[in-house]
């Protein structure tokens, strides 16, 4: 039987397990990456483990998410992980050089190579062909140490690509398509490969935006084969020498086949608060708008950026709109100045921000009350923007950019021809911002900085014989981590100290969680289904851990979260019928008789609600290796009591 994409670097990089699907299997991790607000843990959590140097190919820190210096926090947080990453054989992107993932694809992303991030739109890379995952800070640590990666074997899903996009219908347009068809639901448990006579006409930068914004079905990952395209990008990049052709057999097998029509693709936009709450733009045409944002790690490349420089030119943005850029990288933000492209967006009225995630994590640039805003970006979820009221609706480079001009919701396929703008044949390339660390010989001399902000990490606890706690909160389907860990100016600098972080846990749900949960010395949680679906952020499950939470019961979990969960010791539960769910309110005291054994070696068990006497049947689907991190209270533990 033949192969599919992610199925060949699967079994290139596999490292236990057999590739069946729904069997845990590990892989060999060759590249990784770490962000600024993930990256102090993950750091701590390496340094930790007491391994002198990295054992990846190449290990990645970036600066791009916690940039706006309000206080000293992120400064700090910058030169813990600056020398931490010198001392320990990890390259470090100073802050300046971009975001993430678009920096990792246009400098160091390898077609067939595996690369973890803590961060959940590492599968931007899948753009390139390359098996890009994100995960917890701990894994990404493990990895960096050259510890296998756990996955779940994953269900093969196609996507067949046909045609040719029409004029101002972009890449985003693809993605948005397809969450419109699969939610974001839809991926779990899968990973998602693009393939037709429609990959051709797609360019690299256009592939990286719809694998980045895979991660919001949910899915492990995404991938395009690595074709001539791949190798003219790689080219121009000077990274020709990067270059391995990879496509799937012709025999290859997959779960779901679905095909997306590019010539009959129309815009799109995600409207509040869900990435899959899609709708063509035609039908919200006209409707006022106040704020438009582009960038992000989705849509900040060049060819984005030109583009919307292009619809720019000799416009004026509307009066009632204020228009913020952020281009992906320090490459990008050159070939821009040079070209002449960023003069023609500030002329117009664009607010240029740093190269850096910006305003798609509530980094400044908040909505006023109730604003409407166009983003570029990946994620609308409530809240997450900094205006607990706005209205954020996703879009294209090209939607985001005529409707800036006309200060409504404009379709941009109204407006004719189209500007016709052409990948560069050759990019810039200056890796001056990206620090090489300090030789073996040197790193024992280099000193790591610390600053005041940085807090000891919580460490989970064995769980007890029977579990008898109280479900201290309900919450519905499709929580993400931005209800559970909100993120933004306020929140963010915290991200090293958990204890103050725990202040802001579950505060967009409910206001007073924090000091309940404390008041109570912890309890249960229980969620709906998809619960902790979004970002990869292991504060999610490290700040419930720290206020008591000692299980989730949930209809079902997102992946990168339950492993999150697992590696802190609370543990997740998925009730047997999801109709169960109704059985339970919020404050129910109930009871696990078994807890601990059944963690041990039972796939079921019974929770109980001591006043009503409600059952409900809970699955635990772990490995063996899962049960002996749960048994040990997290992974911190187990890893210390095993060597
Ligand atoms: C996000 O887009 O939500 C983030 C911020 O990049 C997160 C990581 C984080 O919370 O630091 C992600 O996607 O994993
Ligand atoms: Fe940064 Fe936004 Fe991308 Fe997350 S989604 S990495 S916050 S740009």
């Amino acid at each position: 039987m033949g192969l599919t994409i992610a199925q060949k670097i699967i079994k290139n990089h596999l490292v236990c397990g057999e590739m069946k699907t729904g069997n845990e299997i590990g892989l060999k991790i060759d590249q990784t990456l770490t962000q600024d607000a993930t990256g102090t843990m993950a750091y701590l959590q390496f340094e930790a483990m007491g391994i002198e140097r990295v054992k990846t190919e190449l290990s990645v820190a970036y600066i791009d998410h916690n940039t706006l210096q309000a206080g000293f926090e992120n400064a700090d947080d910058h030169r813990y992980i600056q020398t931490v990453t010198k001392k320990h054989g990890i390259r470090f992107s100073r802050p300046g050089n971009g975001i993430c993932h678009q920096v990792h694809l246009e400098r160091f992303a390898v077609p067939g190579k595996t690369l973890i991030g803590s961060d959940s739109h590492t599968p931007t890379a899948g753009g390139i062909g390359m098996l890009a995952m994100g995960a917890g800070g701990l894994d990404v640590a493990v990895a960096m140490g050259g510890g296998t990666y756990y996955i779940t074997m994953p269900r093969m899903i196609k996507i067949n690509l046909k045609g040719r996009l029409s004029a101002y219908v972009g890449a985003k347009d693809v993605i948005l398509e397809v969450l419109r068809m699969l939610s974001v639901k839809g991926g779990v448990g899968a990973i998602v490969e693009y393939g037709g006579d429609g990959v051709k006409t797609l360019s690299v930068p256009q592939r990286a935006t719809i694998t980045n914004m895979g991660a919001e079905l949910g899915a492990t990952t995404s991938i395009f084969p690595a074709d001539e395209t791949t190798k003219e990008f790689l080219i121009a990049q000077g990274r020709g020498e990067a270059f391995t052709p990879l496509c799937s057999d012709e025999d290859a097998v997959y779960d779901e086949e679905y095909t997306v029509n590019l010539s009959a693709l129309k815009p799109l936009a995600a409207c509040p608060h869900s990435p899959d709450n899609v709708k063509p733009v035609s039908e919200l045409a006209g409707k006022k708008i106040n704020q438009v944002c582009i960038g992000s790690c989705t849509n900040s490349s060049m060819l984005d950026m030109l583009t919307v420089a292009a619809m720019l030119k000799g416009k004026t943005v509307h009066p009632d709109v204020s228009l913020s850029i952020s281009p992906g990288s320090k490459q990008v933000y050159t070939m821009l100045a040079r070209c002449g492209a960023l003069a023609d967006l500030i002329a117009a009225g664009a607010r240029i921000l740093e190269c850096a995630c910006g305003p798609c994590i509530g980094m400044g640039f908040s909505p006023n009350s109730a604003g409407v805003s166009l983003r570029t970006f990946n994620r609308n979820f409530l809240a997450r923007s900094g205006t607990a009221d706005a209205q954020v609706y996703l879009v294209s480079p090209e939607t985001a950019a005529a409707s800036a001009i006309a200060g409504v919701f404009t379709d941009p396929t109204g407006l004719g021809e189209g500007v016709c703008v052409e990948m560069p044949a050759k990019f810039e390339v200056d890796d001056n911002l990206i620090e090489l660390p300090a030789s073996v010989e040197e790193a024992a001399g280099v000193t790591v900085e610390r600053g005041p902000n940085i807090k000891p990490i919580p460490v989970g606890k064995a769980p007890d014989e029977d579990l008898r706690s109280t479900f201290i909160l309900k919450v519905g389907d499709d929580i993400t981590t931005d209800h559970i860990m909100p993120a933004g100016t306020k929140v963010l600098p915290y991200r090293s100290n958990v204890p103050k972080l725990s202040e802001f846990c579950f505060t967009v749900c409910d206001p007073t969680f924090p000091q309940h949960a404390k008041a109570a010395g912890g309890g249960v949680i229980l969620g709906g289904a998809n619960y902790g679906q979004g970002s990869s952020r292991e504060h999610a499950a490290l700040v419930p851990l720290y206020l008591g939470i000692k299980a989730v019961v949930a209809k079902s979990f997102a992946r990168i979260h339950v492993a999150n969960l697992i590696n802190f010791g609370i543990v997740p539960l998925t009730l047997a019928n999801p109709d169960d769910y109704e059985k339970f309110s919020q404050g129910d005291e109930i009871e696990v008789i078994g807890f601990k054994e059944a963690v041990k070696n039972k796939d079921e068990a019974m929770v109980v609600c001591k006043a009503t006497g409600a059952r409900a049947k809970v699955r635990l689907n772990f490995s063996a290796r899962q049960r002996e991190i749960l048994l040990a209270g997290g992974t911190l533990n187990y890893t210390k009591q095993n060597g």
